[in-house]
């Protein structure tokens, strides 16, 4: 059986992260592609180098034409503009916009076939412009947030509680960035949902509160500490569990930006919500109720996101 093909569009420090993650894996051949020349054609024979040691067996090649992004079947884009101190992720809109065009093209012509996960900020609004640049299918393009988002999530409560990160799941929807909005009651630790935890005396709703906030938080708190860009090895991680949940049909429940067509009562935006991610894609998109509270978070969230598209169809008109 021939080895799968996984192109990474942008080859900056997820770029380069993801290509490592990739090889360890063993997913598949990898191609780093980027506008900055010799930078993937160097993360590529670097990480080529550390084969013989790691024990893992894939090809890995730099290019800065897209041709080499030929019959890919999984497309990891991060291509763009990372944030700076100070920046917000909407600052980004405009810079990263028009490389989305540019993405968009390069992988209509050279990879129509392949699973297509963005990363690029503001996420929700660049991967909503990248599926209508490229014109794949809706399901077989998705934004990467919800994982990470829930993943700093567990991270937190797992210190918090003092259990292993293994045993916390995380329920994070809506938009990436300040108004995520993170589901308490979906959320358990060894089954149990948080709203019980704090009944049972483990945690009060300030703290729980306080904890929410730093996740809503978490990547400005790392642009903080690394001055010179934002978060890579979490990002490249959740990318990569979305990739191998594709490639190998494991149907993973995945909270991922996905095209919804009504679900939530929204229509034409890409939002975080639970999916379930197989060899078609977005195979399923999980509706669950809200309560009110809920409700009306998640609509804050929407309405933040669909601000940007409009900024966006402000910019590109075709978008519309
Ligand atoms: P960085 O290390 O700057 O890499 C970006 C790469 O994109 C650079 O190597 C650029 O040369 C390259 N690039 C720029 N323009 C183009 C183009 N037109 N075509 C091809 N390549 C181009 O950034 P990074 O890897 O740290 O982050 C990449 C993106 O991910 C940024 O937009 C971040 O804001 C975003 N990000 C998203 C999350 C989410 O959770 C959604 C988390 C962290 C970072």
């Amino acid at each position: 059986m021939a080895r799968k093909k996984i192109a990474l569009i942008g080859s900056g420090m997820i770029g380069g992260t993801l290509a490592h993650l990739a090889g360890l894996k063993e997913l598949g051949d990898i191609v780093l592609f980027d506008i900055a020349d010799g930078i993937p054609q160097g993360k590529g024979l670097d990480i080529a180098q550390s084969s013989p040691v790691e024990g893992f067996n894939a090809s890995l090649t730099g290019a800065s034409d897209y041709a080499a992004i030929e019959g890919a079947d999984v497309c990891i884009v991060t291509a763009g503009v990372a944030r700076k101190p100070g920046m917000s992720r909407d600052d980004l809109l405009g810079i990263n916009l028009k490389v989305m065009e540019q993405v968009g093209a390069g992988i209509k012509k050279y990879a129509p076939n392949a699973f297509v996960i963005c990363i690029t900020n503001p996420l929700d609004a660049m991967v909503w412009a990248l599926q209508k640049f490229s014109g794949l299918p809706k399901n077989m393009v998705v934004g990467m947030a919800g994982v990470l988002d829930s993943a700093r999530f567990r991270l937190f409560l797992s210190e918090e509680f003092k259990v292993s990160v293994q045993d916390v799941t995380a329920f994070v929807l809506g938009g990436h960035g300040d108004t995520m909005v993170p589901l308490a009651r979906y959320s358990t630790v060894g089954g149990i949902p948080l709203t019980d935890l704090v009944k049972m005396g483990w945690v009060t709703k300030e703290r729980l509160e306080e904890i929410i906030q730093r996740t809503r938080d978490g990547g400005a708190e790392i642009v903080g500490l690394l001055k010179t860009g934002s978060a890579y090895y979490a990002p490249a991680a959740s990318a990569i569990e979305m990739a191998e949940s594709y490639l190998k049909d494991k149907k993973r429940v995945l909270p991922c930006a996905a095209y919804l067509s009504g679900q939530y009562g929204v229509k034409d935006m890409y939002v975080g919500v639970p999916t379930i991610i197989g060899e078609g894609g977005v195979e399923r998109i999980i509706e669950v109720e809200f309560n009110k509270a809920e409700q009306e978070a998640f609509e804050k969230s929407v309405a933040a996101v669909a601000g940007l598209c409009e900024a966006c169809i402000n910019i590109a008109p075709s978008l519309k």
